[in-house]
C-alpha cells in the first residue's frame, strides 16, 4: 500500500499536495493528521465526498510499503508516523518547497525546490504527464497555491508559482470558491487577542528595522494565531513582528513570526529554536520554558539575525560634493549645470545647514537674485538619515516628504548622500557585492 500525507495542522497548500499527489501516484491513498486548520476542516466537511482522504488511525501502517510526504521535510510535523520511521525496507518520496537544510526524513526520491507552494511543484508534474485534474481538484490547488504565496505576493513566490496558477485557472478553478475559503477564520477569540496584543504593543528599533513582540498568556488551545500576528504587523506597519502565545496549563509557548524585511528572516530565527519556517514566516512550539527567557532568546536572534543586512551607509555615495552657505547662488547655478546634479547640501563649517535643489533656482524672479548668496534660498528644514538606519527607511521618508535625496549625517556632520536611484538599485538587487 502507497500513501500521501503532511503535516500536521493542515493548511491548504498541504491538503492540496496530498490530494495532487493521491494523483501523480494512481492508487495511493491521502491520509490526513487529525489536527488540521479550521479553514481546512471548514473545506472538507463540505467536500468530503469528493476527496477520498482517509484518517492516520484508519491506515494500516504496517502494510505501508511506499510513503509520500507533501509539504514538510520533518519526522516531528507529521501525525502517527513514528513506526514507520526504522522501517527499512520503507520506500519514501519527498515533494516540498522548505529548504532542504532542515530535513531529517531520508527520502528515497525527492523533488525539493524554493517555491512559493509545494502545490506549484506538482501542479508542473501533473501538466507534465498530462494528467487529468477536475474542476474542484483545480480550485482547491488554486487555494493552496494562493494561501502560501499570499494571491503570488509573498516574497518567495517564484514564476513558476504564476504558471501554476495559471494553468489551474485554465483547468476551470473557480474564483468565488477559492475567495470563500481563502477568507482567514478571524472570530471572537483571536479579535479578543489581537487587542491585547496591540494594547501593550512597543514597537523598538533592531539595527535600522522596526520590530515589535507581543506576549499573551492562553487558557487553551487557539486557531488561526498566525493570522493574528499577521494582522498585529499589518496593523503595527512594523518590519517584523513576533507573538509568544504561552499556555500555562500545558507548559508551551508557541513563538510565529512574520517579517517583510529582507534583514530578518523569520525561518532562520524559528529554526534556532527548533521551529522552521520561511524568510517571511515562521513558527516554534517551545515545551517547559519560561516565557521570558523565550522573549529574551527573541530578542538576541533579531539582534544577531541582522548582521548581513544591509544599511544607509553601504548605500550612500561620498564623499559628498557641498557647496558653503555663503557661496554667490550665480556660481551654485553653473556648479548645476557643469556637474549635471539637480541638488547639493549648503554646509556652514562643515555643518549641514540647508539644501539648494535646482527647483529653488527656478523660484528667483530677478537676475540681481543671482548675486546673493545661497542660504537666501536654500532649504532650511533638511530631512536627513543617520548611516545605520535600512534602505526602507530611505524609502518611506523620501515618499513621505517627496524629496529625490537624504544627506546621510553622523551628529550634524555629512558624511554621505543618498538618492532616489541609490535606493531603487538596492530594491531592484543591482548591488554590487
Ligand atoms: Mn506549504
Amino acid at each position: 500500500m502507497d500513501i500521501v500525507t503532511t503535516h500536521r495542522n493542515t493548511d491548504f497548500d498541504a491538503l492540496a499536495s496530498t490530494i495532487a499527489g493521491s494523483l501523480i501516484y494512481p492508487g495511493a491513498l491521502p491520509v490526513l493528521p487529525n489536527i488540521v486548520n479550521p479553514n481546512v476542516k471548514a473545506f472538507l466537511s463540505i467536500h468530503k465526498d469528493l476527496f477520498d482522504v482517509r484518517r492516520v488511525v484508519d491506515v494500516p501502517l504496517d502494510q505501508v510499503k511506499r510513503l509520500i510526504v507533501v509539504d514538510i521535510n520533518r519526522w516531528s510535523r507529521l501525525e502517527g508516523m513514528t513506526a514507520l520511521k526504522s522501517r527499512e525496507d520503507l520506500e519514501i518520496c519527498l515533494w516540498d518547497h522548505h529548504p532542504a537544510d532542515s530535513n531529517d526524513i531520508e527520502a528515497s526520491w525527492k523533488c525539493q525546490e524554493p517555491m512559493g507552494a509545494t502545490i506549484t511543484l506538482m501542479v508542473r508534474e501533473l501538466r507534465d504527464n498530462k494528467l487529468p485534474i477536475t474542476p474542484i481538484q483545480a480550485t482547491l490547488f488554486l487555494i493552496g497555491l494562493y494561501e502560501d504565496t499570499g494571491n503570488l505576493t509573498f516574497p518567495a513566490c517564484q514564476a513558476e508559482d504564476a504558471y501554476a496558477a495559471a494553468f489551474l485557472l485554465e483547468k476551470q478553478a473557480d474564483l468565488a470558491v477559492v475567495n470563500r475559503f481563502l477568507r482567514p477564520a478571524y472570530g471572537e477569540r483571536q479579535k479578543a487577542i489581537l487587542f491585547e496584543m496591540l494594547q501593550r504593543a512597543q514597537r523598538k528599533r533592531v539595527n535600522g528595522h522596526a520590530v515589535c513582540v507581543g506576549r499573551v498568556a492562553l487558557d487553551g488551545h487557539v486557531d488561526s494565531l498566525a493570522l493574528v500576528v499577521r494582522m498585529y504587523r499589518e496593523i503595527l506597519n512594523v518590519d517584523a513582528a513576533f507573538g509568544i502565545f504561552e499556555n500555562p496549563l500545558k507548559e508551551t509557548c508557541m513563538v510565529i513570526g512574520r517579517s517583510i524585511s529582507d534583514g530578518i528572516h523569520i525561518g532562520a530565527i524559528m529554526r534556532s529554536l527548533g521551529g522552521g519556517g520561511h524568510p517571511g514566516a515562521g513558527s516554534a512550539m517551545l515545551k517547559s520554558v519560561n516565557p521570558d527567557t523565550v522573549e529574551e532568546m527573541i530578542n538576541e536572534l533579531i539582534a544577531g539575525n541582522q548582521q548581513a543586512s544591509v544599511q544607509i551607509s553601504d548605500l550612500m555615495s561620498f564623499p559628498v560634493f557641498t557647496v558653503a552657505s555663503d557661496m554667490p547662488t550665480r556660481k551654485v547655478a553653473e556648479l548645476f549645470r557643469e556637474k549635471g546634479c539637480t541638488g547639493f547640501p549648503v554646509v556652514e563649517n562643515d555643518t549641514l545647514v540647508g539644501i539648494i535643489s535646482r527647483r529653488d533656482l527656478r523660484k528667483l524672479r530677478k537676475d540681481a537674485q543671482l548675486n546673493a548668496p545661497v542660504r537666501a534660498f536654500m532649504t532650511r528644514h533638511v530631512m536627513t538619515i543617520s548611516p545605520g538606519r535600512s534602505p526602507m527607511d530611505a524609502a518611506r521618508l523620501m515618499v513621505k516628504h517627496d524629496i529625490g535625496r537624504l544627506p546621510v549625517v553622523d551628529g550634524d556632520r555629512i558624511i554621505g548622500i543618498v538618492t532616489r536611484s541609490d535606493a531603487m538599485t538596492y530594491f531592484y538587487d543591482l548591488l554590487p557585492d
